[in-house]
This record gives C-alpha cells, structure tokens and sequence, in this order.
C-alpha cells in the first residue's frame, strides 16, 4: 500500500530503538483457562460492519455465531466496539450499547467462544473520515480531512494528524481526551469484570502517533496511555487479559516495534502472574492493497513474514508478554489466496499463537460469500488445531497437504483436564486415527467435532500426539 513507504522510512528508526532483551519466555507464556490448560484461540473478527451500523452492533444473527462454529470450529473472536458508542458525550456511558455487547458475548458463550474486546479506530473518528472516537473528542484544528482510497491514506490528512497529536498531547490543547478514554476502558472493564467469556481487552487498535512516529511515539505516549488504561482497569478488574498493539503503519509489514515493557499491577499480590498480551497485525503490503498471493507479490509477503516473526518475537520477549495475533486476512478470491492462508496458519502454528482472521463480514474477504453462506476460503480456514492443551505446549502443527495434526506436550505441575484438538469434518469425514505414547482416555464429541485426550502422566516423557483421518476399513485406534 502507499504507506509502505513511510512505513519503511519509520521502521528504519524503529531499529534503533528496539533493541531485544535477547531472552524472555513469551513463548513459554499461554492464556490459560480455569483448569490451567493452554487455549489456543482461533477465529474472526466481528465486524467492520460495527463500525457504522446505527446502534453499533456487528451484523451477526445469534444463528451466525452456531454457523460459524458449525463451518469453521473456531473459539475465539475479536469483538469491535468503539469509544464513541462507549461514551456517546463526555462522561456519559451508554449502557444500554454495553447490554447489547453483553448479548453478542453471550451468544458466543453458548458456542464455547473467548471473546475479546477490541476498542476499534481506523482514522481517528468518525469526524475526520474515519471511526472510534466520539466527535466531541475530535480537534481537526478545522484542517482538511478528505476520505482517501485507499482508506489508509486518509490518515495523513492534516485534520486527522491534528486531531491525533491533541488526542496524545502532541498538541497541548485537550490532554482530558486521554483521560476520558482511559475513564471509558475503566468503565467498559468493570461491566465485563465478572464475565468469564471476556477474554480480555485489546486497548487500541492500530495506533497511529499523528505527527509523532517510531520509537518517539510509541516508547512515548503510547507506553504512557497504556500504562494509564492498565493500572486504571486493575482498579476494577484485576483478572482479565490486557493486550497491546504496536504502531500499526510499521509493525503490521514486519518493522520492528519499540513498544516497552508494561507493569501490571496484578502482580502485586503473590502468586499472580502479569496478563499483559502482545496483539500485533500481520498485513504484508501485497495483500493490505488487496493484491494476489503469486509471483513476486508472495515473495514479498514471504519476505514480511519471516521478519514479522522475528520482530513480534523480539518485541514479546521483550515485553514479556504470550501473543495472539489480532489481524490478517486478504480478499480471498485472488490468485493463490488459499496458498496465503495455508501459509500464515503454518507459520502461526510454529509461534503456537492464536488469531483473528479479518474479517467475518460477507464479502471478498470473508470465510462468508453472503450471511450464512460459506466463501471458497471457508474450507481453507477451517482448519484442525489444539483448542486446549492439558500442560506445557511444546509445539503443534497441522500440515493441510497430509491432513496430519500433530501436538507435542508435556506435564505441568497443576494443570488439569484434558487436550482437546478440533478436526474439522471437511478433512475429517470419517473422525481420526490416533497416534499417542503413554496411556490415555480419549472421548469424541461427533457434533462439535472436538476430540479430547486425557493422558496419563509420564513424568519426563513428552506426549505426542499425531492425528490423520480415518481410512475406512483401517484398524487403528479410531474415533468418529
Ligand atoms: C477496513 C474495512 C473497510 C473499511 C476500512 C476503514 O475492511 O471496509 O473501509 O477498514 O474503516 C486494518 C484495520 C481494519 C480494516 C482492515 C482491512 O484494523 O479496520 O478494515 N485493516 O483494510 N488494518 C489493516 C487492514
């Protein structure tokens, strides 16, 4: 897209400032669940539709949410909402706009779903060409912001500039903007604080520093305000996960990110681990323009993977903090789209992270041709994957091309429960075969196509777990 670019030109001072810690356990870190298994959280996200919709709601039916667990076996899914449905005018919390929230969160709890809350802007607010923040919160200092195509570039308009740096206090003029969005995050907090399908909250999505850019920004008033929202959810709700994104122009293209450690306050009390998350995107520039996955276009997004790898493993260590992959997607009817979605859930699975995939709205992009109708990319993103692991996950893999799912892991002190894989029933018709060292129980749930395995414990000795689809007539351990 056009912003590579000046992406390119901030990533080159990124570098400077983000320097890896060089150690650190991200990778050893999970999202667990009250049993202390490893969710592996995999689904979509929910919609771009809300950003517009007159009461903000997504455009999901209670029944989408069944047809998507039914298509595509997912458990997880990243929920838009926005400041200025939150706080319509200043200190004014819409309630009525949570409840509604709160049923969607329900109807993904009927289907087993985590969802996280994401606090979605695309350029800046609706007042200046984009969505997110409340008009009242919006100084465009009265200079142009025109809506641009692509939509990205509209973030250089000079009225959207202006009206970030007021928001960050690069211009002096309204620092109560900050307040008040770290006083609606406290507010939204403690209407979820008790609600067990709450995943988390993702604090701000794609940040854009305006004027200020690079290790400035991000190390600056962005660390800053997400320290803020941080300590001033605790206050309320000490329990669910906070994530952070990155400066999104850069880090979505695989430039590095310069965003520091951040305390959480839970950890004051003994025995409480830190739930600060790392929520990077992941668009390489041929797919964000909504180009094809071939020739030279998918060796450049070969090129940005690798390096998005490499920098979100850094920044995680550095931060300290597990992974889940907040966006990444294409319009899926180009040339050698499918190739790109096999080739991103590889790469996920070897980062043993989880992800949204952008986006459930019906369209192009989507596993959805129109509501209820499964797209081409459906059967791609319907994939087989470990949705809890009963320990430490050592590592986890589905190869699309063998349909062989295979799960490494150990014991861990305290955890309980089963491990318990989905297989989706396009590459599983007939259930699977199972490959397992040690002694096991094992029980099949045919309707939601959830396999779960509970082993026994072999001090040691790592579980290995491999999966292939049941050959009719074959004599092997077999479910379905
Ligand atoms: C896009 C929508 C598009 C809309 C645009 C601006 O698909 O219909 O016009 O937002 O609101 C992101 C953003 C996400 C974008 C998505 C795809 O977080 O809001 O949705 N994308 O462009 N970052 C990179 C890509």
């Amino acid at each position: 897209m056009n912003l590579v670019v000046l992406a390119c030109a901030i990533g080159l001072l990124g570098a400077v400032g983000a320097k890896s810690s060089g150690g650190g356990g991200w990778h050893e870190r999970f999202i667990t669940d009250s049993q202390g298994r490893a969710l592996i959280l995999y689904g979509l996200n929910t919609s771009s539709s809300a950003k517009t919709s007159a009461d903000g709601m997504p455009w999901i039916k209670q029944g989408d949410v069944t047809g998507e667990y039914n298509t595509l076996g997912t458990d997880f899914v990243r929920f838009l909402i926005q400041w200025s449905d939150v706080e319509p005018e200043p200190g004014v919390y819409d309630d009525h706009y949570l409840a509604e929230v709160k049923q969607r969160v329900d109807w993904y709890q009927a289907q087993g779903y985590q969802v996280l809350l994401d606090m979605h802007q695309d350029v800046y607010g609706a007042a200046v060409g984009g969505n997110g923040a409340p008009a009242w919160a919006t100084d465009s200092g009265g200079l142009a912001a025109d809506k641009q195509s692509p939509w990205e570039m509209t973030y250089v308009q000079p009225g959207v500039t202006h009206a970030f740096d007021e928001f960050w206090g690069t211009q002096p003029g309204h620092p109560e903007y900050r307040q008040h969005y770290v006083a609606a995050w406290t507010h939204v907090a403690s209407y979820f604080a008790k609600n067990g399908t709450v995943l988390g909250y993702d604090v701000m999505n794609e940040p854009w520093g305006g004027s200020l850019q690079g290790p400035a920004f991000e190390t600056g008033p962005l660390a800053h305000l997400y320290q803020q929202v941080i300590d001033a959810v605790r206050t309320v709700d000490p329990d669910h996960w906070i994530f952070v994104e990155p400066a999104a122009a850069t880090a979505d293209h695989g430039l590095p990110s310069a965003l520091p450690k951040l305390d959480d306050p839970r950890t004051a009390t003994a025995g409480d681990e830190a739930r600060i998350g790392y929520a990077p995107h992941l668009y390489p520039a041929p797919m964000d323009s909504g180009g094809t996955y071939t020739g030279t276009d998918a060796y450049l997004a070969d090129r940005t993977m690798a390096s998005w790898q490499t920098q979100v493993q850094r920044t995680a260590a550095r931060m300290d903090a597990p992974v889940l992959m907040g966006e990444w997607g294409l319009d899926a009817t180009q040339d050698g789209a499918h190739l790109y979605v096999d080739h991103v859930q590889t790469l996920l699975d070897s980062m043993m992270i989880g992800s949204a995939y952008w986006s459930s709205d019906p369209g192009s992009w989507s596993p959805w041709a129109a509501p209820g109708k499964p797209s081409g990319i459906a059967p791609v993103l319907a994939t087989a994957y470990p949705r809890a692991i009963a320990g430490q996950p050592v590592d986890f893999s589905y190869d699309k091309s063998t349909l062989e799912l295979a799960v490494d892991w150990n014991d861990k002190a305290g955890v309980t429960g089963s491990t318990d894989v989905y297989l989706p029933p396009g590459d599983f018709p007939d259930g699977g075969d199972i490959q397992l060292n040690g002694a096991y129980k094992q029980k099949w749930d045919a309707g939601r196509h959830i396999l779960s395995l509970t082993v026994k414990p072999t001090p040691g000795v790592t579980h290995h777990l491999v999966i292939t689809p049941t050959t009719p007539g074959a004599n092997s351990p077999s479910i379905g």
